[in-house]
């Protein structure tokens, strides 16, 4: 994916220069429309909890295949991936978003490229804007990667995230696998679909911002890739994902990872597991910083519900998505705007 062009966005105002410098906040980024949004104020309601070291027993599987039905969400805890690789790579985005801006620019995205720092998605001059810098970066498949984008300093970013990418990488094929497993699928199988697939990387900055409950740091989307790997920088939380209509404020545990299936998983299961939209919000006195790890097939692979699933009962099976390549896939949803669940609905077949 890293080497082809599939168009990209359109630049606008860097967020955390703007949050520095500016005391009131633009009329591009107010959003009335989410201000009369209901948020839970249950704490007790939070997303299943999956221990990966006893993902082998039936009853752990079971649970992981109940959060993906039902919750679409999940967090990871005694997952293989050691303290110090999550550490080193939190302290590394944080000091590379600490920079002066013109150090940050030498990464700046480029037109029709999707990769670098700056904003996700803007495709109109009209477009309302969130409240928000990234930094994007495709590395894998490794062979692909465009190192222009990747941060020289501080001086360990690249080793850190080398690491921490092969390290998520076989972190979801753990995933995937038992998941395959769950859907009754060869597991071995599936995970062909995945192999030498893409990974991208999004280190998300929210800066503070005043008039918090006015803004959005990234609005409701849900993922298009497969399965997305998340951990939170610093302790500010603002993730937000939408159940029985209203938003649930995600409490990250510590250590673990909170799990997402994408929009790509969907499909590929009928719609048995689930894409959920969520969002994140900004906090009025603290910066907030997330790094999302986002893993899909590689680019031979069709992406639509898959044969074997279709073909176990046809009456009640039916293809409910559409079936297209993956670089199709991909165009289609680079060329649209974060619009909550608009790719996979433009995938979905009247049943
Ligand atoms: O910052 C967060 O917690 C959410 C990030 C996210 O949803 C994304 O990068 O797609």
């Amino acid at each position: 994916m890293g080497g082809m062009e599939f168009g990209g966005s359109l630049s606008v105002a860097n967020v955390q220069q703007l949050a520095s410098t500016s005391k009131d906040v633009p009329s591009r980024y107010i959003r009335p429309e989410f201000e009369l949004d209901r948020v839970s104020s249950d704490e007790s309601v939070q997303v299943p909890v999956i221990d990966m070291s006893k993902l082998v027993d039936d009853g752990e599987l079971m649970r992981l295949h109940l959060a993906c039905k039902d919750w679409g969400f999940f967090q990871v805890i005694n997952h293989e991936v050691a303290e110090e690789v999550i550490s080193k790579m939190k302290d590394d985005v944080q000091e590379f978003f600490n920079q002066p801006l013109q150090e940050k620019m030498e990464h700046a995205q480029l037109p029709n490229s999707i990769e670098g720092y700056g904003q996700a998605f803007v495709v109109s001059e009209e477009q309302k804007l969130d409240w928000g810098d990234m930094l994007y970066i495709l590395p894998q498949p490794v062979n692909e990667r465009n190192m222009r984008f990747w941060p020289r300093a501080p001086s360990s970013f690249r080793a850190t995230l080398d690491k921490y990418s092969s390290v998520l990488e076989k972190l979801s094929v753990s995933l995937l696998s038992a998941m395959a497993k769950n859907l009754e699928l060869d597991p071995e199988k599936f995970l062909l679909l995945f192999k030498e697939g893409s990974q991208g990387i999004r280190m998300n900055y929210y800066p503070a911002c005043k008039q918090a409950s006015k803004v959005i740091g990234l609005a409701p989307h849900s993922d298009a890739v497969g399965l997305t790997l998340l951990t939170q920088v610093n302790e500010v939380q603002g993730l937000q994902i939408k159940r029985a209509g209203e938003w649930v404020p995600i409490i990250p545990i510590p250590g673990a990872f909170i799990v997402n299936v994408g929009d790509v998983i969907e499909i590929m299961s009928n719609g048995e597991y689930k894409s959920i939209e969520h969002r994140a919000v900004v906090n009025p006195e603290k910066e907030r910083l997330s790094i999302a790890a986002f893993h899909t097939t590689n680019i031979k692979a069709m992406i639509g519900p898959l044969p074997d699933l279709i073909n176990k009962d046809q009456k009640k099976q039916r293809p409910k998505y559409k079936t297209i390549s993956a670089p199709e896939y991909i165009k289609l949803i680079i060329s649209s705007k974060l619009n909550g669940k608009g790719n996979i609905h433009s995938m979905k077949l009247e049943t």
